[in-house]
């Protein structure tokens, strides 16, 4: 970091300081209290789709020790929490009746995190679908999309009274393509031709769900309107060498379609051309539908991509720091890709970063003690600062949530990545606050870096 960078930064006062989990990563209980099976469930549970047989049985026992969590993030001076419902822990089947029990831990959840004067901000759907739904074809089946804005709206029902915060999707290009392309997450399906279909009837559903959402609040005669956005993980792509225009076009082509496929439905009520034309099932007035007001939006960044047109992947760049999970440390990308979305979309309500944190291994002392795990704190505290960067440019962030709370189930890769403040040993659910806990609860308490 220059010598700039570290002369501080003092955020807006009322910015928003927290850490994210969702539900499948670490509730646990995922049969229990009539919760019905959900597509992670199901594909935890295929041999051979995680990486040592890992699943989400128990992740971090959240569903129990969730006022364990809630005082660790008390201690690490959060204002907000960043979490999802699992569709199919309230409603089992993804349609018909809603299942009491699992609607009362949220209640539990909400009203513990208000009681420690942390604001809940809700994801509506982080990848954990109702199984019964995907055996009528899952998102590539249209039905789903009014069944979304349905179970929505039965959310801000029943939690709008203390919940202002909701963000409708989060990541929908890793449910579409991860899910439906690669095969590498749950559904586990790999076939083109479904994914652009599936990325457009979610997209579909956030618009449908924006406006039952609406509606249900405008019914519950709340003091505050609710706020709502989407989240979204957008691919900022630069070019291996700057000074080549072909590197520079090949970058600029793959922002434009990453980021466009997102932004200009959401923000435009436009898709581009090719995004268009993958779409099968495009009916008149589906745009408008997506094109809602939106109250912010959400961007988790990890790293960037990079675009050359003299050779294959460049993986890795001499000299760059990868994590754990094979992810260039790049800071700069996050001030560019904040500038570059509210600079090309002044259409765009205000920003929130609501992931962005690094995988590392921990390690120990002799005495089994943990040590500081310097590289996640430095990765936290280059990224922020870059954020700081963009605000400076007049980006308007509202806040920051760090992934995650907790050291949790990384999907494919089990249990084997760990991207906690918070350390979690899975054999006994014993928590300890990493170093780069204790740091980021500083900057939260002074609002500075
Ligand atoms: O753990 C995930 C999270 O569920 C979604 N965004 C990226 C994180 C790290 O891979």
């Amino acid at each position: 970091m220059s010598a700039k960078e570290k002369e501080g930064y003092a955020f807006p006062q009322g910015f928003v300081w927290g850490t994210g989990t969702s539900a499948y990563q670490v509730e646990g209980a995922w049969d229990e209290d009539g919760k019905g099976e959900s597509i992670w469930d199901r594909f935890s549970h295929t041999p051979g789709k995680i990486a040592n047989g890992d699943t989400g049985d128990v992740a971090c026992d959240h569903y129990r020790l969730y006022p364990v969590d809630v005082s660790l993030a008390a201690q690490l001076n959060l204002n907000s929490y960043r979490f999802s419902i699992a569709w199919p822990r309230v409603q089992p089947d993804g349609e018909g009746a809603f299942n009491e029990a699992g609607m009362a831990f949220y209640d539990r959840l909400i009203d513990e995190l208000l009681a420690k004067g942390i604001t809940p901000f809700v994801t509506l759907y982080h990848w954990d679908l109702p199984q019964a739904l995907q055996d009528q074809g899952g998102w590539g089946n249209r039905r789903v999309t009014d069944l979304f804005a349905a179970y929505a709206a039965k959310m801000v029902e029943r939690y709008a009274d203390r919940v202002r915060f909701w963000t409708t999707f989060n990541e929908p290009w890793c449910t579409s393509h991860l899910g439906h392309e690669y095969g590498i997450h749950a559904p586990g399906l790999k076939d083109p031709a479904l994914t652009r279909q599936v990325a457009h009837n979610l997209l579909l559903s956030h618009g449908k769900a924006v406006q039952s959402m609406r509606a249900a609040a405008a019914g519950l005669g709340l003091t505050r309107e609710i706020e709502i956005g989407i989240v979204l993980n957008l691919s900022i792509t630069e070019p291996l060498r700057p000074d080549d225009p072909a590197d520079c076009k090949l970058a600029e082509d793959a922002f434009k379609l990453d980021c466009g496929h997102y932004l200009d439905p959401l923000f435009r009520g436009v898709y581009p051309q090719v995004v268009a034309q993958g779409i099968g099932d495009l009916q008149a007035g589906d745009l408008a539908q997506i094109a809602q007001k939106l109250d912010f939006l959400g961007i988790n960044y990890y790293f960037r991509n990079i675009a050359t047109a003299k050779q294959g992947p460049v993986h890795p760049i001499a000299g760059q720091e990868y994590t754990q999970m094979g992810w260039e440390v790049n800071a700069d990308s996050l001030r560019n890709l904040l500038v570059r979305v509210a600079g090309d979309y002044p259409e765009a309500p205000p920003l929130y970063v609501t992931e962005n944190g690094a995988a590392f291994a921990e390690s120990f002392d002799t005495n089994g003690q943990l040590m500081p795990d310097v590289r996640r704190q430095a990765y936290l505290e280059s990224h922020i600062s870059a954020m700081t960067r963009a605000m400076q440019s007049g980006v308007d962030v509202r806040g920051y949530f760090a992934w995650s709370l907790l050291d949790n189930f990384e999907w494919a890769e089990g249990y084997a990545r760990r991207f906690g403040l918070v350390y979690v040993d899975f054999a006994t659910q014993k928590r300890t606050i990493k170093a780069s806990g204790h740091w980021f609860a500083g900057v939260a308490a002074n609002n500075a870096l």
